[in-house]
């Protein structure tokens, strides 16, 4: 089989990402959106239009998602004649309620549409998946080891949308100081493999990192983790904050156990102080399974390349006009919330009732992001935004509507 031939095209390697320059300049987008500008143009069609995202349906047994990506969405869209309302970022939403409307000509924003959609579906499925790994872990520390697993040209995306689902650290620099907080993580299996040991590796990363920084070893790379924990529980005695046990699949039988085994070692001989942290292979299930013993975790893989959110954006009014394609409920609405019972509606958005059975009153959910391209309020700091998902997390579950 010959391998391809070099080309004298590509004789300078390059990242394959778009530019902010060229996503906000409409290139990302799907040439079919190109064309209908064109022909719209050519046969001088210029209509205002609402147009509407939802998705049909969530992932895998997902009963709600979180919004991400929402200020991406500012930034893509800001300066051009447009209004767009979207439930705050954060948001909890349901499959058919309305996630986003954007109204103005449509020609102002068919470009748009690719990257808009990207925006929200990728960034609402890592966060969701960062709320279900949260809502698992209870008060658990949850890390997003993800970033290795990504494009780098995505990872302060990534872990932005990891960090607002609940994640309480991220590991990578760049997205940590996107964040305004300190990157998280131990100690790579390599410095224990150039330091030579176990102990050896443990007692340089104390001497050497800052000390504010929690001394967590890595204790499966050479011998079995009981014993490894043992070692360096001796070795730093009250300075050891915590053990990580990426125990390689092929050793990984009951991982309960092994953890289990561990925290009886440490405990027997006074080490009741020193936590235990697992990472690999983890999700929301497996991390249901190992809180019995478990003091926190590191999740890659599953938040950083979680399923994305299936939105649509459609057309659902012309000329003020409600019209839309088949399969879809036509006119402009919006979701709203009853502040007493929590229960959830999406109505005509020309609809003025308010009054919810239960005697309290519905509110919209949904708020102004820009007025004529521009922001309409300051957006919200990450950590406002994760706040707020803790706060519909617990709430969720005490009071989910039927
Ligand atoms: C990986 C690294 C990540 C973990 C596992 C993510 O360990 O520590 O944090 O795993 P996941 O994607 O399965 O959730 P290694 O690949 O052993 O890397 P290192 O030695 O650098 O810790």
């Amino acid at each position: 089989m010959a391998t391809p031939e070099p080309s004298p095209a590509h004789s300078a390697a390059r990242f394959h990402i778009a530019s902010p320059d060229e996503i906000r300049a409409g290139r990302v987008t799907d040439v079919y959106f190109q064309r209908t500008v064109e022909i719209l143009r050519a046969e001088g069609v210029d209509r205002y239009v609402v147009g509407e995202i939802i998705t049909k349906g969530l992932p895998e047994d997902w009963q709600w998602a979180v919004l991400a990506g929402v200020d991406e969405v500012a930034h893509l869209l800001e300066g051009h004649e447009l209004r767009v309302s979207c439930l705050p970022e954060g948001t909890f939403f349901r499959a058919y309620e309305p996630v986003l409307t954007i109204e103005g000509r449509y020609a102002e924003f068919a470009l748009f549409e690719t990257a808009l959609l990207g925006l929200l579906c990728q960034a609402s499925g890592i966060a969701t998946k960062a709320a279900r790994c949260r809502q698992a872990a209870g008060w658990r520390p949850v890390l997003s080891f993800g970033a290795r697993r990504m494009h780098p040209g995505i990872t302060p995306m990534i872990e932005r949308a990891a960090y607002i689902g609940g994640c309480d650290g991220v590991s990578a620099i760049v997205s940590a100081e996107l964040l305004g907080i300190t990157a998280s993580g131990t100690m790579p299996h390599a410095l224990i493999l150039v330091a030579g040991d176990t102990v050896t590796a443990t007692r340089a990363f104390d001497r050497v990192i800052d000390p504010a920084v929690p001394r967590i070893a890595l204790i499966d790379t050479f011998n079995d983790e009981k014993f490894e924990a043992l070692r360096v529980a001796e070795a730093l005695g009250k300075r050891l904050h915590g053990v990580r046990l990426d125990t390689p699949s092929s050793r990984r039988g009951n991982m309960l156990r092994i953890l289990q085994e561990v925290r009886w070692e440490l405990d027997l001989r006074g080490y009741e102080h020193v936590k235990l942290y697992v990472s690999g292979q983890l999700d929301e299930h497996k991390i249901a399974e190992l809180n019995p013993a478990a003091d926190g975790y590191g999740v890659g893989t599953a938040i950083s390349s979680a399923v994305v959110v299936d939105f649509t954006l459609d057309l659902v009014e012309i000329d003020g006009v409600p019209i839309a394609k088949r399969g879809k409920e036509s006119g402009a609405k919006v979701l709203q919330v009853c502040r007493a019972c929590h229960c959830r509606r999406v109505v005509p958005r020309a609809q003025g009732e308010r009054r919810c059975p239960c005697g309290g009153e519905y509110e919209d959910l949904e708020v102004p992001l820009l007025e004529q391209g521009r922001l309409v309020r300051p957006l919200p700091s990450p950590q406002a935004i994760r706040e707020y998902v803790l706060q519909q997390l617990s709430a969720w579950e005490e009071n989910a509507c039927p």
